[in-house]
């Protein structure tokens, strides 16, 4: 019989791996289990937490992550576990849309004093040296402009915060999860896919962009159809690229802040352009985000990352290249002309249409919770995820977060969500050249 205090959480990203460092911060006896289908520190993973570099901002026009922002900001600010990842450039965020005022007057309400400030395209072009001179500024109101924002070493911190939480005593197994273990509705733990049973008192599901695969393949082999995600989860796709900075634009670069273009949500998602890593690797992603509806058991229709063993993250088609291209060319212009494309990488999450995480029971199974969909702006939360994630579990939350983070809650038309995938994967494709004997 399992104890009370024993956990499977299935999934090493952000959601994962700080509710198991949360946890066993909190109870040190307690039998922690994460289970990953690849290694936390193996060279290429499949997780979306698992990349160069994030942006950490607070500038939310939603007050309860702007809130929940500040807070992890100030562990990266202030926590010496934190710190070293963290890197305070500040955010050049080009607003098309009443966003700049909106963040501004949430800083206000929570009695914040950032260094914010919403500030005129022509005098905005000058700042910084005139990085962004050359930028689209089709339609733009003004540039919000701080200093606290700024970006992490992201698969760097995963990987060491992982590390500590195993040297605290959290088990760590690499395993695929292939269905769970049910048993007269309650969730006793997990099956792999080797066959092999792992049992617990609570079974959280972490699993991003897989999740809604996962619980068709759970539903399935249970035969409890209310299991699957339905239309709570869409897993989308997102392209990054990479340039390596020659050494005079690495001067001019170094030290520039994250740049943001906003859109409306008609016009379509925010694009980003990152600040060098110290390999001096300058990243950007594009505005394409897509599904990709796979038939994942006979008449079983979901999104799902491709079937590959590594989600076929590094079979990048031209025209997700080209999507890139013109990132590249909104920001910088001229002034980037030149530079070569070295990397690209598709990078999935999951998806809820009023972009909300999920952080609740399952109700479909006692003793099964979910805690995913990052909706493509998770990562920063990264501190302080696993506080909320238990009170969820031992029924704490408060009750306007159990209602925002809900398994079963009323769903926004997507339309007015401007990340959500809105394109098809096959419509991306290279065309296939059919061999000629
Ligand atoms: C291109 C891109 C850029 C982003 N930029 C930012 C940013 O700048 N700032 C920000 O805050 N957020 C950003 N995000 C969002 C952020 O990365 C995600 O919201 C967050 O990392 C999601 O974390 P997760 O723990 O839910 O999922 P993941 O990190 O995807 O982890 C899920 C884990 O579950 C495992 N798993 C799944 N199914 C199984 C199974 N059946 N068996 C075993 N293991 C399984 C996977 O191997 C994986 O390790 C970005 C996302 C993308 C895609
Ligand atoms: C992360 O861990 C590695 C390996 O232990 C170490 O070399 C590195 O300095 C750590 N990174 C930070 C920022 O602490
Ligand atoms: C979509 O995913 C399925 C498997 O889940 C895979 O067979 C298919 O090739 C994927 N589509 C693309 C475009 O990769
Ligand atoms: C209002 C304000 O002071 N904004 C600042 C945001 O950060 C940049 C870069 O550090 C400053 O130049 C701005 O003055």
């Amino acid at each position: 019989m399992a104890s009370d205090k024993s956990y499977i959480i299935v999934g090493a990203g952000v959601f994962g791996v700080s509710t198991a460092f949360h946890l066993i911060k909190k109870y040190p006896n307690a039998d922690i289990t994460i289970v990953d289908r690849d290694a936390f520190d193996q060279d290429t993973r499949v997780a979306a937490s698992w990349d160069w570099n994030k942006v950490v901002r607070a500038d939310y026009d939603d007050i309860v992550y702007c809130k929940m922002a500040l807070e992890s900001q100030d562990m990266f600010q202030n926590d010496l576990l934190w710190k070293p990842y963290f890197y305070q450039t500040g955010i050049y965020w080009m607003c098309r849309s009443d966003y700049a005022q909106e963040v501004i007057d949430n800083y206000k309400k929570l009695g914040r004093s950032a260094d914010l400030a919403a500030v005129p395209i022509d005098e905005a072009r000058k700042m910084y040296g005139g990085l962004f001179e050359d930028a689209d500024y089709t339609g733009v109101k003004e540039v919000l402009i701080n200093k606290t924002s700024g970006w992490a070493t992201a698969g760097e911190c995963l990987i060491n915060i992982t590390r500590e939480a195993l040297r605290l005593g959290v088990k760590y197994k690499q395993a695929e999860v292939a269905s769970l273990l049910l048993d007269n509705g309650r969730c006793a733990g997990i099956k792999t896919g080797a066959g092999e049973t792992l049992t617990a008192k609570h079974t959280l599901l972490c699993t991003g962009a897989y999740t809604p695969k996962l619980l068709e393949y759970c539903a399935q082999a249970s035969g409890n159809n209310e299991l699957c995600a339905g239309d709570r989860i869409v897993a989308g796709g997102i392209t990054t690229g990479m340039t390596r900075l020659d050494e005079e634009s690495y001067r001019r670069f170094a030290s520039m802040p994250v740049g943001v273009q906003g859109y409306t949500a008609e016009a379509g998602p925010f694009i980003g352009s990152l600040p060098p890593t110290r390999d001096r690797e300058l990243k950007w992603w594009g505005q394409k985000i897509f599904k990709n509806d796979t038939e994942v058991l006979p008449g079983r229709i979901v999104s799902a990352p491709p079937a590959k063993r590594d989600y076929g993250q590094w079979d990048v088609s031209s025209k997700l290249k080209e999507d890139i291209d013109y990132a590249n060319h909104v920001f910088y212009g001229k002034n980037s002309a030149h530079w070569n494309m070295e990397k690209h990488r598709i990078c999935w999450d999951a998806f809820t249409s009023s972009s909300d995480f999920i952080i609740s029971p399952h109700t479909a199974a006692k003793g099964l919770y979910v805690a995913t969909c990052g909706n493509f702006h998770g990562w920063k939360f990264f501190p302080v995820l696993g506080k909320y994630i238990i009170s969820m579990l031992e029924g704490t939350l408060e009750p306007e977060l159990c209602e925002k983070w809900g398994w079963d809650r009323e769903r926004p038309d997507p339309k007015f969500f401007a990340d959500f995938p809105r394109h098809d994967m096959k419509d991306l494709l290279d065309p296939v050249r059919t061999a000629k004997l």
